[in-house]
């Protein structure tokens, strides 16, 4: 389902105002934590993160395991040390790992508890357990963390204030945010972007240090990241957990709305133009050409991948590419965009058609065209009529490679010489088909094997033909 711009921006509006929403999805979101899928055999030297909730699999006892410690474990596979500790039985299920930087003890002792038996080993570095410590830092698996902090956590190490980077104790820093009293407790707390320095502060008698730049930050509120974007051209921000997007203005497009499509589309331009993206764009007239031929030098008889991303040449003939249309459109409605086509016969005339409607859906939809409303011109109207029941409109693109015509048969295909195009039949908008008359047409000579607009002089050959689109901005 394609979900408009002004809906999204309602929905972002209502969940601004909603607070209790906002804590119903957040809710939703932790009860929900698929978790980093482990297997039988996942070691804790595996995780990334110093909190990770994972989902072990059933099954996971084994006799021979390697498993070392018994409550607080420092290897061996994470799933059987859950087992052992009893947060999963042989069913398996969700279990959150935390892991205790440095050496923690000095030695750890093994156990045997719910037929699972760990071995005894000295200390070697950082070490895990299925409670949150005191030392655990805030780097998390997930966007929003529950933890359970033990009392008195107020020794640890601790950077910045309000945002923590994430080599920060959450508990101590939950104690210097003031989320929660020293005496511990549950509290949830959200990942944002890492900052680009912390300032130390002491507050609630814990004392927080500076620090230079980080990956990752928490805090213990969700975090307006909007802060300091960097959406452009007038683009709505729309704060996430640890991440932003950019509405786009129309006319833009982009994680960023950097790159734009108004070159065209502001005044009347004619000519090859580079946006600021760099990509490159061809208009006439005030319009976005999508497709030019004159020459019959490019070969159109080619396959999806081409016409997905566009082949030619911009300063020759051209197909702009599929994909760029799609990006192009996708910030308006069908009505709030034209398409002209510009055809040049082979008696030297001219003509055209022109519709007040044009969209192109994403490759997901095949490309489905949504074309029409208002047509005039000269050429007749090819892709939309009601006079013949046919209509371009709502079909998806069809190659030598694709067949999502509307016919029986695959009118792309290479034997008829059509090339690529939205077809509801295989005869009737023909704008990419063979320069040259192609004598093996199976369907001549109703069905003229070249480049037409059937509705233009009975089909006759084209030598020339522009098409182009422009957006309400
Ligand atoms: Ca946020
Ligand atoms: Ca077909």
């Amino acid at each position: 389902m394609i979900v408009g711009m002004h809906s999204l921006t309602k929905v972002t509006k209502i969940l601004m105002k909603n607070k209790q929403l906002m804590l119903i999805i957040i809710l939703f979101l932790l009860q929900n934590s698929k978790g980093f899928e482990v297997t039988c055999d996942t070691q804790f030297s595996d995780l990334e993160h110093s909190i990770t909730y994972v989902l072990c699999p059933a099954d996971c006892w084994r006799q021979y395991s390697n498993l070392c410690g018994d409550r607080i474990y420092s290897r061996g596979p994470i799933c059987l040390a859950a087992m052992q500790d009893q947060w999963i039985d042989g069913g398996g299920g969700p279990v959150v790992v935390y892991r205790s930087p440095g050496k923690r003890t000095n030695r750890y002792s093994g156990g045997n508890r719910n037929a699972v038996k760990s071995e005894s080993c000295s200390a070697d570095g950082d070490s895990y357990s299925f409670e949150v410590t005191c030392s655990t830092q805030g780097d998390s698996s997930t966007l929003v963390t529950q933890v359970n902090c033990p009392a008195y956590c107020t020794g640890e190490a601790v950077y910045g204030s309000g945002i923590y980077s994430d080599k920060s104790s959450v508990c101590t820093a939950t104690v210097h945010a003031g989320a929660l009293p020293d005496k511990g407790g549950m509290v949830i707390f959200y990942t944002t972007l890492g900052q680009s320095s912390y300032n130390g502060s002491t507050s609630n008698g814990v004392e927080s240090k500076s620090d230079s730049a980080s990956k990752g930050a928490f805090a213990f509120t969700n975090i307006n990241e909007c802060v300091n974007n960097a959406c452009e051209h007038g683009s709505t921000c729309v704060d996430g957990i640890a991440k932003y997007f950019c509405l786009c203005t129309p006319g833009y497009y982009g994680k960023y709305c950097e790159k734009e499509f108004t070159h065209c589309w502001n005044g009347n331009l004619t000519g090859k133009f580079v946006m600021k993206s760099g990509d490159e764009v061809v208009c006439s007239k005030g319009w976005l050409v999508l497709q030019r031929r004159f020459d019959g030098s490019v070969d159109f008889q080619i396959y999806w991948s081409d016409y997905r991303n566009g082949f030619g040449s911009l300063i020759g003939e051209f197909w702009w590419g599929l994909e760029k249309l799609h990006i192009a459109t996708k910030p308006f409605q069908c009505n709030q965009c034209r398409l002209r086509v510009e055809l040049k016969d082979i008696d030297n005339e001219t003509s055209y058609a022109e519709y007040s409607q044009f969209r192109v859906g994403p490759e997901s939809s095949n490309y489905q065209l949504c074309v029409g409303g208002q047509y005039n011109g000269t050429a007749g109207d090819s892709m939309v009529t009601n006079v013949n029941n046919y209509n371009s409109s709502g079909l998806g693109f069809s190659t030598r490679d694709r067949d999502n015509d509307n016919a029986g048969k695959h009118c792309a295909d290479i034997s008829r010489r059509n090339g690529g195009w939205w077809f509801y039949s295989c005869s009737l908008a023909v704008p990419n088909g063979a320069w040259n008359t192609y004598p093996a047409c199976p369907t001549t000579p109703q069905f003229p094997c070249h480049a037409h607009w059937n509705t233009y002089k009975n089909g006759i050959r084209l030598i020339g033909t522009e098409l182009k689109f422009r957006c309400d901005i």
